[in-house]
């Protein structure tokens, strides 16, 4: 009788010991399961970024009626080797120079537009109004514009979310895309330019900006004539052609350029845009 009671307690026991097993093994599994998932979760794939990327890409030359000679593809191809199987913090500026040489889109000289802090305002108008053109008018600029992007060491996938913010790096992919298409805009400038800066901010002219630390820099007085400010206010408030900042700017550039400034006020431009007819030159 005893030794039967031992018998039925050691089978318990041994039965428990066997089921904490499986839990436990049940449990790590989940768990690796878990962290696979999170881990892959964070990069999402980028299959829907490569069609709108082309699709972008047809529709501006089918708009534009801007040469065949792009191939949307081959543009989807080279952007991609920029950053793929790359860290997502480690693609410098120059990983975009394959691209930059693939779209060379001829500039509209006398009609180039550059901003700071005025993303909104200057493209309500540039949609509106064909009196200039700023750098997401040309194909390149329009292919990427609002987009995020990364790739991951190790990965042949392009992801378009869990990527790293445009300030958790120095050579952050999307930034450094931005700062060198930029540059290569800036530095075919030419004839007479523009710039819409915000008067209604504390510095419109921003050191850190990209119009500041990158386009300005690379204006070339020999294909320049002049850069006219236009500074966007609100009505008859915020800073005026006088700020020491718009004193710097004028300080940075060539004196071959012809430098000017004009207030105008956020209701003229708009007033500007909703009369399509008015000519460029009569908006303010
Ligand atoms: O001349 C223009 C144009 O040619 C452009 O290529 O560069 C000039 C504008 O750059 P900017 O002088 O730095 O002006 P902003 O307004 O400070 O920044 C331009 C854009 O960069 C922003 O509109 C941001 O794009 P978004 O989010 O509005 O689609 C982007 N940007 C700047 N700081 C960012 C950022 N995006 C994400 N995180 C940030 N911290």
């Amino acid at each position: 009788m005893e030794n039967e009671r031992f018998t039925i307690k050691r089978r318990k026991t041994r039965c428990c010991l066997i089921m904490g097993l499986c839990a436990l093994i049940l449990l790590v599994i989940l768990a690796i399961s878990l962290w696979v998932a999170f881990s892959h979760k964070q990069y999402n794939s980028g299959d829907s970024l490569k069609e709108t990327i082309i699709s972008r890409c047809q529709t501006f030359i089918q708009n534009n009626r801007t040469s065949s000679a792009y191939d949307c593809q081959k543009i989807w191809t080279v952007f991609e080797q920029a950053f793929v199987g790359k860290d997502p913090c480690n693609v410098p500026t120059d990983a975009y120079d394959s691209l930059i040489n693939t779209i060379i889109q001829d500039p509209i000289c006398n009609k180039m537009l550059f901003w700071s802090k005025t993303k909104h305002i200057v493209h309500e108008f540039t949609e509106k109004r064909n009196c200039f053109q700023t750098l997401e008018d040309t194909l390149l600029g329009y292919i990427m514009d609002g987009l995020t992007w990364c790739g991951k060491e190790g990965s042949n996938e392009t992801f378009t979310t869990g990527c790293p913010s445009w300030n958790d790096c120095v050579n952050h992919t999307v930034k450094s895309f931005w700062n060198r298409a930029s540059a290569a805009f800036a530095e075919a400038a030419c004839g007479d330019v523009s710039a819409m800066l915000n008067g209604s901010i504390a510095t419109p002219f921003t050191p850190t900006s990209i119009f500041a630390s990158i386009e300005v820099k690379r204006f070339n007085a020999d294909k320049m004539r002049s850069l006219t400010v236009f500074l966007v206010t609100q009505e008859n408030d915020g800073k005026s052609c006088d700020d020491p900042s718009l004193k710097n700017l004028q300080k940075e550039l060539d004196p071959k350029l012809k430098y000017s400034c004009v207030s105008v006020a956020k209701s003229t431009i708009q007033e500007c845009i909703s009369h399509p007819d008015t000519a460029c030159g009569a908006c303010w």
